[in-house]
């Protein structure tokens, strides 16, 4: 590889969700998903947003389809709505909701975009959540049923597939914090659902594989160095624990290691994993997605004051320490990324990796009808750059999708936050393609970073 050059072949790509982008909520006989339910509950979202419109992506698909074409990005990352496919989340078919994905599928081949297809980007079936949602082993029953329908319509086409996106946030934010769908406080269910989400992701797998033989099967998990608030002794185990929460039990029974021994006895009293499932987590997997935006920065706390004893740093106090924020208050560390991809592929051997998602959320404004985004461009290629180093160091990435294509719903922030390197302007839902979508097409042709100014 050339200074600034990636390798040939490497795959650019742009990243969106189903609920994030698609709105038609009661089209061709979609049912409703949790994040339907969540959003139109009182309080739950800024200013009571919901993805009922969104950026009406299920009706302008061709616009965004030929966007990207434009943008010469070889890869798309997009997810299917679930509740689509089976509106009750499980039984009868709804064809047209199929028939949606089986288009747009057929116009990303024809403009020469690989597709990558997320099976699980949040949108639970309401109906299943009614009867316990992912707290319940059927979920993930239900769930490789669901995974087979879909890679039998679309294996012929689809070569690559993510079962899941991002576990941890929806076993936690879902149902430990609550501040995303479908809204639960209570740990015990948080771990018994991360259970059942890595189950389904060892059965999604077997289906997937037995439906298409040219599969290529991944996980894509939201990783992060974790980084002691301090170098006291509280600090650093609150640090340790927190890297076996948020990457090492998703980590090491995805790459056949079984759960952490340190985290088990952690969350021993809230529930305990079944052994008789851990084989099945261990699918052999062909690649890793990696979502990366900061590290965690973590104080810890006396177990006995808080269950898991781990506090965030608040990003005042980030930016107290010299770090600067983007619009959600997350610091900008692009060593970040080349440090959790060296020790990912030094310590679990992936076959390959792919940066599923990477991006930054500013307060973008339209004036003159452009948007100068100058600061996502710096973070853009900065995060570049810091890829280009693991590449060079022998870290086996194969490609890299910036999040997001739209600005889109950013679930408990609505609207309110703007990731994409296309404007949406939600009063016409018109498209406007920012400076980086400009700068990021630069960067594709010539697969290279772009020289310093
Ligand atoms: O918008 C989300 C996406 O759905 C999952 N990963 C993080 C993004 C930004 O918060």
């Amino acid at each position: 590889m050339t200074a600034g050059r990636f390798p040939d072949g490497f795959l650019w790509g742009t990243a969106t969700a189903a609920y994030q982008i698609e709105g038609a909520v009661h089209e061709d006989g979609r049912g409703l998903s949790i994040w339907d339910t969540f959003s139109h509950t009182p309080g739950k979202t800024f200013e009571g947003h919901t993805g009922d419109l969104a950026c009406d992506h299920y009706r302008r698909w061709p616009e965004d389809v030929r966007l990207m074409q434009e943008l010469g990005t070889p890869a798309y990352r997009f997810s299917i709505a679930w509740p689509r496919v089976f509106p009750k989340g499980a039984g009868v078919v709804n064809e047209r909701g199929l028939a949606f994905y089986d288009r747009l599928v057929d116009a990303l081949l024809e403009a020469k975009i690989t597709p990558f297809v997320t099976l699980y980007h949040w949108d639970l079936p309401q109906a299943l959540q009614d009867q316990g949602g992912w707290a319940e082993r059927a979920t993930a029953e239900a769930f490789a049923a669901y995974a087979d329908v879909v890679a039998r319509r679309l294996g012929d086409r689809v070569r690559y597939w993510i079962t899941h996106n991002e576990p941890w946030v929806v076993a936690y934010l879902g149902h430990y914090q609550g501040v995303h769908a479908p809204g639960i406080q209570d740990l015990a269910t948080a771990v018994r659902v991360s259970h059942h989400l890595l189950l389904s992701h060892g059965l999604a797998t077997q289906a997937i594989r037995a439906a298409s033989r040219q599969a290529q099967v991944g996980i894509t998990l939201n990783l992060s160095p974790v980084m002691p608030a301090s170098e006291e002794e509280l600090d650093r185990q609150a640090a340790q624990r927190f890297d076996g929460l948020l990457n090492r039990w998703f980590l090491d029974p995805v790459f056949g290691r079984g759960y952490p021994s340190d985290v088990r006895e952690l969350l021993a009293s809230y529930y305990e994993p079944p052994e008789q499932d851990v084989p099945v987590i261990a699918q052999p997997l062909d690649f890793l997605g990696v979502n990366y935006y900061a590290p965690a920065f973590v104080r810890g706390v006396r177990l006995e004051e808080q269950p898991l004893g781990i506090q965030a740093l608040t990003p005042a106090e980030l930016q107290e320490r010299g770090y600067e924020l983007t619009d959600m208050g997350w610091p900008v560390v692009p060593e970040g990324l080349e440090q959790l991809l060296l020790r990912l592929s030094r310590e679990y051997g992936p076959p390959a990796l792919y940066i599923t998602e990477n991006g930054a959320a500013y307060p973008d404004e339209r004036v003159d009808g452009e948007v100068r985004d100058e600061r996502r461009i710096a973070y853009l290629a900065a995060h570049f750059a810091a890829a280009h180093r693991a590449i060079a160091a022998g870290v086996p990435l194969r490609g890299y999708f910036v999040w997001s294509l739209l600005d889109n719903f950013e679930w408990a922030y609505g609207y309110s936050k703007r990731f994409g390197i296309v404007y949406v302007d939600y009063a016409t839902l018109a498209r406007l393609p920012k400076a980086s979508y400009y700068w990021y097409r630069e960067v594709i042709t010539a697969n290279a970073l772009p020289e310093r100014e």
